[in-house]
């Protein structure tokens, strides 16, 4: 019985340090519910109330916020299966018309977070303090170095990568034709409900109480027919530089992989799936984050993990993103010229067994420059089985399919790592 109570007390502990929710601490968490559960207080417009009250989604109950954010036409398919019965309303899809807003309206006016209040939002750019490692991929010991890292911060930079400097600029110029188009423009290609790719919202919007200052667009697969829909006699360009990063991406994302399995120690009949394109989870995410009239109290990208195995990420020199670390709280990424930003995914954590972070992030906005970034997320096919490569101790984690994983993620919100975690013994 006390052993029993102990295991109780172990994974009790084992979630509540899961769940910590990084934005705000509960106590003073759960009077902001209360505050921003008066629909007066997150939604300016009538209509926007009336939304919020139609809208079946309870969100202040989100603890570990996620991001859905993977994979091709069959992991589109899923998604769309993942959200059938918690289809987005239309206010969780559709962004802001920034290019008219000169205000901040309160419905993405954010509270305060008290870890912000030793790391001052205001300071997000300061040089000081820790950073993440920069690796180079050429160093000798590139592949120590990225173990390091990713049990350290379960992010790093990487240059030397190999991605030439022509496709870096060609898919930032294409992402700022996309969200330089006119609104109309922008939301013929809008995302659905149920879907995956398009534009709109982040897709974690609906877990927050506030709307993030930020358009998105997610490709999965070919982006033409959404393409088509925006630029209908000049779409070819932009799905060309899409399908070129993504294959560019990928080939660096299966160096990684290869380079941190081998780290692992893990089989080759346990990584032969990195080359079984093309059933791999992988997709593009084109952000944009407009300047912003008070960015101290706006939010870019709300804190989240990737579902993914590893994430490869190009930002333009516009910092904002950030990275959180125990006893540092909220840490810059400030961007290096022709150095991407590579996260551990949810993905990757399971697979060694908690050895490596999946990093929690999120993005500040600024007043004077724009932010454009594009991530490109990777992981094993969908009926791949996640469960821990390597074992030194006990498995963490039971085994379940990377579809079942992003189910659990889709339906519970946050907190699906502690769903799918083991009793200790
Ligand atoms: O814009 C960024 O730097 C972060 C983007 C991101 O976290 C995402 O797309 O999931």
């Amino acid at each position: 019985m006390c052993q029993l109570r102990e295991k109780e007390k172990t994974n009790r502990q084992l979630r509540e340090k899961e769940n910590t929710n990084f934005l705000i601490p509960v106590v003073k968490r759960k009077k902001r519910e209360r505050e921003l559960a008066q629909p007066h207080a997150t939604f300016s417009t009538r209509k926007e109330l009336k939304m919020k009250q139609e809208s079946a989604f309870t969100i202040y109950g989100a603890n570990q916020h996620f991001h859905l954010a993977s994979c091709n036409f069959e992991m589109a398919t899923t998604l769309s299966e993942a959200y059938r019965d918690n289809p987005l309303h239309l206010h969780h899809i559709i962004p802001l018309d920034f290019s008219s807003i000169r205000t901040l309206p309160d419905s993405h006016a954010w509270p305060q977070s008290e870890d912000d209040d030793d790391n001052n939002k205001d300071n997000y750019d300061n040089d000081d303090g820790p950073c993440i490692p920069i690796i180079d991929l050429m160093d000798p010991n590139a592949i120590e170095l990225i173990g390091l890292a990713c049990e350290q911060w379960g992010a790093f930079q990487l240059k030397n990568h190999g991605i030439p400097l022509n496709v870096m600029e060609e898919v930032e110029e294409e992402a700022k034709r996309l969200f330089n188009l006119p609104v109309n423009r922008k939301l013929k290609a809008l995302r659905s409900g149920g879907g995956a790719t398009g534009y709109g919202r982040a897709r974690i919007s609906p877990f927050f109480p506030k709307h993030m200052w930020h358009e998105g667009f997610t490709i999965m697969g070919s982006s033409c027919d959404d393409a088509k829909k925006m630029w209908p006699n000049d779409y070819a360009r932009f799905c060309n530089t899409m399908d070129n990063y993504q294959n560019q991406m990928k080939m660096l994302a299966e160096k990684l992989t290869n380079m941190i399995f081998n780290l692992l120690g893990v089989s080759e009949e346990q990584k032969a799936w990195i080359n079984t394109f093309p059933q791999l989870c992988e997709a593009v995410q084109l952000n944009f984050y407009p300047c912003c009239p008070e960015p101290n109290r706006a939010m870019g990208l709300a804190p989240h993990t990737d579902t993914s195995l590893l994430t490869i990420l190009h930002q333009n020199q516009t910092n904002g993103l950030q990275i959180f670390k125990e006893g540092a709280g909220w840490v810059p990424v400030h961007p290096h010229p022709h150095t991407l930003v590579v996260h551990t995914g949810d993905i990757l954590h399971i697979l060694s067994n908690s050895r490596f972070r999946c990093a929690l992030h999120r993005v500040m906005v600024n007043g004077l420059r724009q932010r454009y970034s594009m991530a490109y997320f990777y992981g094993p096919p969908m009926d791949y089985v996640l469960s821990p490569l390597v074992l030194h101790s006990l498995p963490l984690f039971r085994s379940l399919s990377v579809k079942e994983y992003i189910g659990i993620k889709a339906k519970n919100l946050g907190g699906a790592l502690n769903l799918i975690r083991m009793l200790q013994n």
